[in-house]
């Protein structure tokens, strides 16, 4: 019997939507029902150019947007081999932020096109699905240490917000995220779900 491939969820959304706090639920409760999978999370912050990011984004060092947009880029290819090896071998990851995000922010915080911003991540391992967590300005701004990163301005998050809705196609979906931790949870576990029964026997795709 051929090992069956793991998927590639992703979720993705402006600032404070809740990724991260779903990502580490959603992954938890796969687990526990016998469903092999793992965080990822983007930017990496641990890896070479990860560390770089980390300075950038919490004001330690300033770079031109361009070099600072083929960083994240490059911190996604950091992680592509093990990543890809890692799906083909049964094991689902559930991914915090990807090639999206590079995208959107770029595009958000410079004006360049979006298939300018999308060429550097292209071939990297294609999400099976994309949840794009959404939340009014109201309650991003009453989430937890508002403010205190570098692209956590409201007027961007609205562009930001625009760029990512125009990069959905038919992988994507929305999930309302201003409900409660678990309301948004149970929304995602069931997504999350029925993505993994539906990739098994389907070719990781590329970006
Ligand atoms: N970026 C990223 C780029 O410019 N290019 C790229 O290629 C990539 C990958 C850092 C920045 O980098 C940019 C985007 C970002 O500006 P990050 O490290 O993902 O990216 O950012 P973080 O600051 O770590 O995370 P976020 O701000 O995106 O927050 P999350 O993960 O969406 O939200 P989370 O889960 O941490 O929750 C925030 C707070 O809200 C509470 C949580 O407990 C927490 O306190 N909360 C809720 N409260 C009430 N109801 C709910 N449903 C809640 N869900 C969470
Ligand atoms: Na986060």
């Amino acid at each position: 019997m051929t090992t069956k491939r793991g998927a590639l969820l992703v979720l993705e959304g402006c600032d404070r939507a809740g990724k991260s706090t779903q990502v580490q639920k959603l992954v938890t409760e796969l687990n526990a029902r016998g469903i092999s999978a793992e965080v990822r999370r983007f930017p990496d912050r641990t890896t070479e150019v990860g560390k770089i990011i980390d300075k950038y984004l919490s004001r330690v060092v300033d770079l031109p947007p361009e070099t600072v947009h083929l960083l994240f880029s490059s911190n996604r290819w950091e992680k592509y081999t093990e990543m890809r090896k890692t799906i083909l071998s049964g094991t689902t990851l559930v991914v915090d932020r990807y090639a999206a995000s590079g995208a959107a922010y770029t595009a958000a915080t410079t004006g360049k096109d979006l298939s300018w911003c999308k060429e550097p991540d292209r071939g990297l391992a294609k999400p099976d699905l994309v949840a794009l967590l959404e939340i009014s300005e109201d309650v991003q701004a009453s989430r937890a240490n508002w403010g205190s990163e570098r692209f956590e301005r409201s007027e961007l998050q609205q562009k930001v917000s625009s760029s990512l809705h125009q990069l959905m196609d038919e992988s994507w979906v929305t999930v309302d995220a201003n409900d409660d931790i678990d309301k948004v949870h149970a929304k995602l576990l069931a997504l999350a779900l029925s993505a993994i029964e539906m990739v098994k026997d389907k070719p990781l795709g590329e970006l």
